[in-house]
């Protein structure tokens, strides 16, 4: 096991059976033009995160373990997007309106995608999401609404590591979801981010509070300093 100087106590991670997350570092939310600035944010303390992110991809890729990629969007006709959904607020577009990087929020569109400095590689997986959270109609094989759970015991992981943005919304209900399915969760306090400094502060001590209610927090230095050396490293 690996042991990580984590707050609010030690913890540890089982090498091999440990997922990294990565929520959500799409153009749509850390570009200019796409859904976080129609909101009406400053998608440029986004930045931050991706940095750190690409040091922990850079590290799980060269020992083989497995990492995940979400993207929050919908399919083209929104039959995946409730009118509660789209319909919310007073942004400058909408869920599915023509913005500078295609229709915000929608598979297949420029702004859905990755941004190209973490693009995911072959064999890593690619979870396309309706929701906030990676868990709820993701996966769907067969009509069973929990496949990603499923697929992630197939692949015999207990462990996941949060990274992405943003840190109070998909991360955070990613996070919660996979705790009240048993995984034993850490994020990575410098790999994620908020458009609202104080909101990623309180989500960090929230997720930690009452001995980990949710999880871990450890900084992305940390982590890298206790994996275990590899020959690819
Ligand atoms: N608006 C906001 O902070 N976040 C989202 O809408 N989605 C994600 O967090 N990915």
């Amino acid at each position: 096991m690996i042991t990580l100087p984590a707050q609010p106590f030690e913890t540890t991670l089982d090498p091999g059976r440990t997922a990294l997350v990565v929520i959500d570092m799409q153009r749509d939310f850390v570009e200019a033009g796409g859904f976080g600035a129609s909101l009406g944010n400053d998608v440029t303390r986004l930045h931050g995160a991706i940095a750190p992110i690409a040091a922990l991809l850079a590290a799980w890729r060269a020992r083989g373990w497995l990492v995940l990629h979400t993207r929050e969007c919908h399919q083209p006709d929104l039959s995946d997007c409730p009118p509660s959904k789209r319909e919310r607020g007073d942004p400058a577009l909408r869920i599915g309106d023509a913005g500078p990087m295609g229709r915000l929020l929608i598979a297949g569109e420029a702004g859905a995608d990755i941004i190209p400095a973490l693009a995911p590689v072959a064999g890593e997986w690619l979870i396309d999401k309706p929701g906030k959270g990676m868990f709820w109609n993701t996966c769907l094989q067969d009509g069973q609404r929990e496949g990603l759970h499923a697929r992630l015991q197939d692949a015999g992981i207990s462990h996941l590591v949060f990274t992405g943005v943003t840190t109070e919304v998909c991360v955070q209900t990613s996070m919660r979801e996979a705790n009240d399915r048993g995984y034993h969760c850490v994020i990575v306090e410098d790999a994620t981010d908020s458009y609202f400094p104080e909101f990623k502060r309180a989500t960090l001590e929230m997720l930690t509070a009452q001995g980990a209610i949710v999880g871990w927090s450890v900084h992305s230095t940390a982590l890298l300093a206790a994996l275990p050396p590899c020959a690819a490293c």
